[in-house]
Protein backbone atom coordinates (compact mmCIF):
# COMPACT_ATOMS: atom_id res chain seq x y z
CA UNK A 1 0.00 0.00 0.00
CA UNK A 2 1.52 3.32 -0.64
CA UNK A 3 1.96 6.41 1.75
CA UNK A 4 -0.73 8.35 1.14
CA UNK A 5 -3.15 5.91 1.46
CA UNK A 6 -1.99 5.12 4.74
CA UNK A 7 -2.10 9.04 5.10
CA UNK A 8 -5.93 9.55 4.55
CA UNK A 9 -6.67 6.27 6.43
CA UNK A 10 -4.70 7.12 9.50
CA UNK A 11 -6.94 10.07 9.26
CA UNK A 12 -10.68 8.82 8.53
CA UNK A 13 -10.76 5.01 10.18
CA UNK A 14 -9.53 2.97 12.60
CA UNK A 15 -9.69 -0.38 10.72
CA UNK A 16 -8.68 -0.12 7.27
CA UNK A 17 -10.68 -3.13 6.48
CA UNK A 18 -13.29 -1.72 7.96
CA UNK A 19 -16.86 -2.35 6.05
CA UNK A 20 -17.91 0.45 3.84
CA UNK A 21 -20.79 2.46 5.32
CA UNK A 22 -21.68 5.25 3.53
CA UNK A 23 -23.81 6.80 6.70
CA UNK A 24 -21.47 6.44 9.19
CA UNK A 25 -18.87 8.96 9.68
CA UNK A 26 -15.79 7.77 8.16
CA UNK A 27 -17.31 7.83 5.03
CA UNK A 28 -18.04 11.72 6.01
CA UNK A 29 -14.10 12.29 6.77
CA UNK A 30 -12.99 10.89 3.46
CA UNK A 31 -15.50 12.65 1.74
CA UNK A 32 -13.65 15.64 3.09
CA UNK A 33 -10.50 14.80 1.62
CA UNK A 34 -12.18 13.89 -2.39
CA UNK A 35 -14.17 17.64 -1.88
CA UNK A 36 -10.99 19.69 -0.97
CA UNK A 37 -8.52 17.75 -3.54
CA UNK A 38 -11.27 18.60 -6.08
CA UNK A 39 -11.65 22.08 -4.64
CA UNK A 40 -8.11 22.82 -5.28
CA UNK A 41 -8.07 21.38 -8.59
CA UNK A 42 -10.85 23.21 -9.74
CA UNK A 43 -8.93 26.45 -8.86
CA UNK A 44 -5.67 25.02 -10.97
CA UNK A 45 -7.90 24.34 -14.19
CA UNK A 46 -9.44 27.82 -13.51
CA UNK A 47 -6.43 29.91 -13.45
CA UNK A 48 -5.46 28.15 -16.94
CA UNK A 49 -8.84 28.56 -18.46
CA UNK A 50 -8.30 32.43 -17.15
CA UNK A 51 -5.01 33.09 -18.27
CA UNK A 52 -5.36 31.91 -21.63
CA UNK A 53 -8.47 34.16 -21.96
CA UNK A 54 -6.92 36.99 -20.72
CA UNK A 55 -3.02 37.07 -21.15
CA UNK A 56 -3.51 34.94 -24.84
CA UNK A 57 -6.81 36.47 -25.79
CA UNK A 58 -7.81 32.37 -26.45
CA UNK A 59 -10.23 30.40 -25.17
CA UNK A 60 -8.10 26.90 -24.48
CA UNK A 61 -10.91 25.20 -22.59
CA UNK A 62 -14.23 26.01 -22.94
CA UNK A 63 -15.97 25.13 -19.39
CA UNK A 64 -15.10 22.92 -16.54
CA UNK A 65 -17.36 20.91 -14.96
CA UNK A 66 -16.94 18.55 -11.53
CA UNK A 67 -18.93 16.13 -9.32
CA UNK A 68 -18.28 14.24 -6.09
CA UNK A 69 -19.41 10.40 -6.91
CA UNK A 70 -22.73 9.54 -5.40
CA UNK A 71 -22.62 7.16 -3.00
CA UNK A 72 -24.99 4.56 -4.94
CA UNK A 73 -22.51 4.96 -7.92
CA UNK A 74 -19.81 4.19 -6.04
CA UNK A 75 -21.39 0.80 -4.46
CA UNK A 76 -22.52 -0.42 -8.16
CA UNK A 77 -18.41 0.25 -9.49
CA UNK A 78 -17.28 -1.88 -6.55
CA UNK A 79 -19.44 -4.28 -7.21
CA UNK A 80 -19.57 -4.61 -11.01
CA UNK A 81 -15.62 -4.54 -10.40
CA UNK A 82 -16.05 -7.67 -7.64
CA UNK A 83 -14.26 -5.44 -5.01
CA UNK A 84 -14.87 -6.19 -1.46
CA UNK A 85 -16.68 -2.90 0.01
CA UNK A 86 -14.03 -1.89 2.74
CA UNK A 87 -12.81 1.47 2.90
CA UNK A 88 -9.32 0.46 1.56
CA UNK A 89 -10.52 -0.76 -1.47
CA UNK A 90 -12.20 2.82 -2.20
CA UNK A 91 -9.42 4.54 -1.32
CA UNK A 92 -7.15 2.06 -3.17
CA UNK A 93 -9.41 0.99 -6.36
CA UNK A 94 -12.00 3.84 -7.06
CA UNK A 95 -9.94 6.41 -8.76
CA UNK A 96 -12.92 8.82 -10.06
CA UNK A 97 -14.29 9.02 -6.60
CA UNK A 98 -13.61 12.82 -7.42
CA UNK A 99 -13.70 14.43 -10.98
CA UNK A 100 -12.93 17.10 -13.43
CA UNK A 101 -14.29 17.61 -16.71
CA UNK A 102 -12.37 20.26 -18.94
CA UNK A 103 -14.07 20.86 -22.23
CA UNK A 104 -12.46 22.81 -25.15
CA UNK A 105 -13.34 23.47 -28.52
CA UNK A 106 -10.40 21.74 -30.74
CA UNK A 107 -8.72 18.42 -30.59
CA UNK A 108 -5.14 19.91 -29.98
CA UNK A 109 -6.32 21.44 -27.18
CA UNK A 110 -6.81 18.77 -25.14
CA UNK A 111 -2.91 17.74 -25.84
CA UNK A 112 -2.03 20.71 -25.42
CA UNK A 113 -4.23 20.94 -21.78
CA UNK A 114 -2.68 17.48 -20.71
CA UNK A 115 0.74 19.34 -21.12
CA UNK A 116 -0.01 22.05 -19.02
CA UNK A 117 -1.21 19.77 -16.55
CA UNK A 118 1.92 17.64 -16.19
CA UNK A 119 3.75 20.93 -15.68
CA UNK A 120 2.00 21.77 -12.56
CA UNK A 121 4.50 20.81 -10.09
CA UNK A 122 2.55 19.96 -7.31
CA UNK A 123 0.27 17.79 -8.86
CA UNK A 124 1.31 14.40 -9.13
CA UNK A 125 0.63 12.14 -12.25
CA UNK A 126 -0.55 8.76 -11.62
CA UNK A 127 -2.51 7.28 -14.60
CA UNK A 128 -3.73 8.26 -18.34
CA UNK A 129 -5.66 6.75 -20.55
CA UNK A 130 -5.85 8.14 -24.58
CA UNK A 131 -9.24 7.49 -25.55
CA UNK A 132 -8.57 10.23 -28.04
CA UNK A 133 -6.23 8.86 -30.30
CA UNK A 134 -7.88 5.57 -29.56
CA UNK A 135 -11.46 5.45 -28.64
CA UNK A 136 -13.39 3.12 -27.11
CA UNK A 137 -15.11 -0.02 -28.72
CA UNK A 138 -18.31 2.30 -27.94
CA UNK A 139 -17.15 5.18 -29.87
CA UNK A 140 -16.39 6.88 -26.61
CA UNK A 141 -13.56 9.34 -27.01
CA UNK A 142 -11.64 11.60 -23.88
CA UNK A 143 -8.21 12.22 -22.23
CA UNK A 144 -8.54 10.85 -18.70
CA UNK A 145 -5.66 11.17 -15.96
CA UNK A 146 -5.74 9.81 -12.60
CA UNK A 147 -3.84 12.37 -10.34
CA UNK A 148 -3.50 13.32 -6.94
CA UNK A 149 -3.62 16.85 -5.59
CA UNK A 150 -2.33 18.15 -2.38
CA UNK A 151 -4.87 18.91 0.26
CA UNK A 152 -2.83 21.13 3.01
CA UNK A 153 -4.68 20.40 6.35
CA UNK A 154 -3.31 22.16 9.25
CA UNK A 155 -0.76 19.10 10.48
CA UNK A 156 0.20 17.75 7.20
CA UNK A 157 -0.34 17.51 3.48
CA UNK A 158 -2.31 14.50 1.95
CA UNK A 159 -2.23 13.81 -1.64
CA UNK A 160 -5.49 12.59 -2.90
CA UNK A 161 -6.75 11.10 -5.93
CA UNK A 162 -8.45 12.57 -8.91
CA UNK A 163 -9.89 11.65 -12.24
CA UNK A 164 -9.54 14.36 -14.77
CA UNK A 165 -11.53 13.49 -18.45
CA UNK A 166 -10.31 16.30 -21.05
CA UNK A 167 -12.50 16.32 -24.41
CA UNK A 168 -14.14 18.64 -27.05
CA UNK A 169 -17.24 19.84 -27.23
CA UNK A 170 -18.56 17.22 -29.72
CA UNK A 171 -17.05 14.24 -27.68
CA UNK A 172 -18.93 15.86 -24.67
CA UNK A 173 -22.29 15.53 -26.63
CA UNK A 174 -21.82 12.58 -28.12
CA UNK A 175 -20.23 11.08 -24.17
CA UNK A 176 -23.30 12.66 -22.12
CA UNK A 177 -25.98 11.47 -24.95
CA UNK A 178 -24.78 7.91 -24.83
CA UNK A 179 -24.18 8.01 -21.12
CA UNK A 180 -27.97 8.60 -20.42
CA UNK A 181 -29.12 6.14 -23.31
CA UNK A 182 -26.53 3.12 -22.92
CA UNK A 183 -24.15 3.98 -20.71
CA UNK A 184 -25.58 4.21 -17.61
CA UNK A 185 -28.65 3.09 -18.67
CA UNK A 186 -30.92 0.00 -16.84
CA UNK A 187 -32.40 -0.96 -20.42
CA UNK A 188 -30.09 -2.33 -22.94
CA UNK A 189 -30.52 -0.52 -26.81
CA UNK A 190 -31.08 -2.56 -29.66
CA UNK A 191 -27.90 -3.69 -31.38
CA UNK A 192 -28.65 -1.01 -34.33
CA UNK A 193 -28.83 1.63 -32.11
CA UNK A 194 -25.53 0.64 -30.47
CA UNK A 195 -24.17 0.70 -34.00
CA UNK A 196 -25.43 3.99 -34.84
CA UNK A 197 -24.37 5.18 -31.87
CA UNK A 198 -20.60 3.95 -32.63
CA UNK A 199 -21.43 6.23 -36.41
CA UNK A 200 -22.09 8.95 -34.82
CA UNK A 201 -18.92 8.80 -32.89
CA UNK A 202 -17.05 8.10 -35.88
CA UNK A 203 -18.50 11.33 -37.37
CA UNK A 204 -17.89 13.32 -34.42
CA UNK A 205 -13.97 12.29 -34.74
CA UNK A 206 -13.85 13.25 -38.47
CA UNK A 207 -15.50 16.66 -37.68
CA UNK A 208 -13.14 17.62 -34.61
CA UNK A 209 -10.32 16.61 -37.32
CA UNK A 210 -11.59 19.02 -39.37
CA UNK A 211 -11.87 21.88 -37.37
CA UNK A 212 -8.58 21.34 -36.33
CA UNK A 213 -7.80 21.55 -40.29
CA UNK A 214 -9.27 24.67 -40.23
CA UNK A 215 -7.54 26.54 -37.49
CA UNK A 216 -4.27 25.64 -39.31
CA UNK A 217 -5.07 27.39 -42.25
P1 LIG B 1 -19.73 7.56 -14.31
O1 LIG B 1 -21.09 7.36 -13.76
O2 LIG B 1 -19.77 8.37 -15.55
O3 LIG B 1 -18.78 8.11 -13.31
P2 LIG B 1 -9.80 2.67 -13.83
O4 LIG B 1 -10.35 1.92 -12.65
O5 LIG B 1 -9.43 4.10 -13.48
O6 LIG B 1 -8.69 1.98 -14.54
P3 LIG B 1 -12.49 2.86 -14.88
O7 LIG B 1 -12.92 4.03 -14.06
O8 LIG B 1 -13.06 1.56 -14.52
O9 LIG B 1 -10.90 2.76 -14.93
O10 LIG B 1 -12.83 3.01 -16.40
P4 LIG B 1 -12.58 4.12 -17.51
O11 LIG B 1 -12.69 3.46 -18.82
O12 LIG B 1 -11.33 4.91 -17.29
O13 LIG B 1 -13.86 5.04 -17.32
C1 LIG B 1 -13.93 6.06 -16.40
C2 LIG B 1 -15.10 6.94 -16.73
O14 LIG B 1 -15.09 7.32 -18.12
C3 LIG B 1 -16.47 6.30 -16.55
O15 LIG B 1 -16.82 6.36 -15.19
C4 LIG B 1 -17.34 7.19 -17.44
O16 LIG B 1 -17.59 8.45 -16.83
C5 LIG B 1 -16.41 7.43 -18.63
N1 LIG B 1 -16.63 6.39 -19.66
C6 LIG B 1 -15.88 5.29 -19.90
N2 LIG B 1 -16.36 4.58 -20.92
C7 LIG B 1 -17.45 5.25 -21.37
C8 LIG B 1 -18.38 5.00 -22.45
O17 LIG B 1 -18.32 4.02 -23.20
N3 LIG B 1 -19.39 5.93 -22.60
C9 LIG B 1 -19.49 7.04 -21.81
N4 LIG B 1 -20.50 7.89 -22.06
N5 LIG B 1 -18.64 7.28 -20.79
C10 LIG B 1 -17.63 6.39 -20.56
P5 LIG B 1 -17.89 5.35 -14.56
O18 LIG B 1 -17.60 5.24 -13.10
O19 LIG B 1 -17.94 4.07 -15.32
O20 LIG B 1 -19.27 6.08 -14.76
Amino acid sequence: MKKNEIAIIENCIENKNEKLDVKEEPYEKLMFFYRTALKELEVQMNIIKDEFKIMYNYDLIDHINSRIKEPKSIIKKMEKKGYEKTYLNLIEKINDIAGIRIVCNLKDDIFFIRDLIKNISDIRILKEKDYVTTPKESGYSSYHMIVEVPVRLTQNTIYVKCEIQIRTLAMDFWANFEHKVKYKSDQDISKKASKELVSYAKIINKFDNKMMGLKNT
